[in-house]
């Protein structure tokens, strides 16, 4: 049966604003307190997805969590009459909390879920673990409204499995799919899955960061392996080079991208990269007997510090109708000479990579979020994209809606203090409640994850 990969991006929320809450990426804290746009923000993702939808490529939405969360607060024993009040008595004590409190970061849904497809996975079944995302404490409140919003537009157990999120425990933080990658000649053949981690906190032996926080686990991924059904012939666990983690790589997708059967990269993305890459390139030529390319950058070529501040490595690469692969990089990478001179050697090497456009994505680029980090890919067979909840897809006429819907509910711009200003509590909700009618989802909090249906089987 043919499959197809959808990019399902995330909506930019109408709360987006620069906290900089997420300690050792860069963007983030050089942005902090600064005033955001949200409403350009969004319309740059709509942008994004509209330019991949007509290029044919599968596209799909997954929406913002309605914010602020008011029950983070009141679990951090802030007190009041409505949610204005809390908002009041969390802002007296600290403005940092209430940012946490409205951190529009599930836009990223690179970081929702880890997920492997039915052809990866012993059951047949599509396989999606949300991401505990507990290395910061802002991005640790999506984990469950991502469940709750997964487990509506997978919810059919013939052929999906949403499972909990980790344990959130320091042994066990996971990112999601921002550090795992799937190769594999077509999408319905068996894939090679590439787990990268940061650090085994169980196992002192292994090189750790020294000056940021590594975020994804190895026992996490080898956890999400075994719930996933994988194949460990067909599975890999690599470890991040340290030295990238602490350049400001917080998640490996900022420092490599693989697609089909080529792998971009840094030559410092891996502990251990010449073995690991030849490793890769032996296996995955012997199983398909299709050539594997491996697209690498010296040091030299682009300094760790330019792939961090372009994000070339954070672009998308995806496969046409027709075959070929285009690369969608930031205009930061057009900006930076030495990044746009690597975008003009993957054109002229001998690979699939046949085409590179430029989005401008600037609003999230501020925040450390480029084009990979805004997309979550999951690979559906056609039986099972037509199972899955058809309000996300993404089309004309949803576009319309949600250009309108954006138009209509977002700010132009947001400042560190308009998030104590009641009237944005009003707003975001009124803009939930229309987006659900649009979508078709159910968008409002339960607050504990207590009362929520466990995993759709599959465990
Ligand atoms: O988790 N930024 C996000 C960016 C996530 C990028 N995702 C991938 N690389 N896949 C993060 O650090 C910043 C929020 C703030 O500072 O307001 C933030 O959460």
């Amino acid at each position: 049966m043919k499959s197809q990969e959808f990019n399902f991006d995330g909506l930019i929320g109408p709360t987006h604003n620069y906290a900089g809450l997420s300690f050792g990426n860069v963007a983030s804290a050089a942005h902090q307190n600064l005033p955001s746009n949200p409403r350009a923000a969004a319309l740059q993702g709509l942008e994004k997805m509209r330019t991949l939808a007509a290029m044919g490529i599968p596209q799909a939405i997954l929406p913002p969590i309605l914010k602020p969360d008011i029950p983070f607060l009141k679990r951090l024993g802030f007190e009041g009459s409505d949610s204005a009040s809390i908002i009041q008595a969390a802002f007296k004590h600290s403005p940092q909390l209430v940012a946490q409190a409205y951190s529009a970061a599930n836009m990223w849904t690179a970081n929702a879920a880890t997920v492997s497809p039915a052809a990866d996975c012993f059951d047949g079944r599509l396989h999606l673990t949300p991401a505990n995302l507990a290395s910061t404490l802002h991005r640790s409140l999506e984990a469950w409204p991502t469940t709750r919003v997964l487990r509506q537009i997978f919810s059919d157990p013939e052929h999906f499995v949403v499972h909990d999120p980790l344990d959130s425990a320091v042994a066990l933080t996971d990112e999601g799919a921002a550090n795992h990658t799937r190769l594999c000649p077509s999408h319905d053949s068996q894939g090679l899955e590439l787990f990268v981690y940061g650090s085994h906190p169980l196992d002192p032996r292994v090189p750790r960061p020294q000056r940021f926080p590594s975020r994804q686990t190895l026992l996490a991924y080898e956890a999400i392996a075994r719930h996933h059904k994988l194949d460990l012939q067909s599975t890999f666990f690599w470890q991040q080079n340290p030295v990238a983690i602490d350049a400001g790589v917080f998640h490996n997708d900022v420092i490599s991208v693989g697609n089909g059967n080529v792998l971009l990269c840094h030559e410092l993305a891996f502990l251990d990269q010449p073995k690991c890459l030849s490793d890769l390139k032996t296996r995955f030529e012997a199983k398909y007997q299709t050539e594997f390319h491996v697209i690498q950058f010296s040091n030299a070529e682009l300094s760790m510090e330019d792939a961090v501040k372009s994000y070339l490595f954070n672009s998308q690469l995806v496969t046409r109708p027709d075959g070929g692969m285009t690369l969608i990089c930031p205009t930061e990478c057009q900006e930076n000479s030495s990044a746009k001179r690597a975008t003009d050697r993957i054109l002229a090497e001998n690979n699939p990579i046949t085409e590179v456009r430029f989005l401008n994505l600037r609003q999230s680029m501020n925040n450390g979020g480029g084009p990979a980090c805004l997309r979550l890919r999951v690979v559906m067979t056609e039986q099972q994209s037509g199972k899955m909840h058809q309000g996300v897809r993404f089309n004309d006429q949803l576009d319309q809606q949600l250009s309108q819907w954006v138009s209509t509910h977002y700010r132009e711009t947001l400042s560190p203090e308009d998030l104590v200003d009641p009237q944005l509590i009003d707003e975001t909700r009124n803009a939930s409640l229309e987006l659900e009618k649009i979508l078709k989802l159910n968008l409002q909090p339960t607050g504990r994850p207590d009362g929520m249906k466990s995993d759709c089987g599959g465990i």
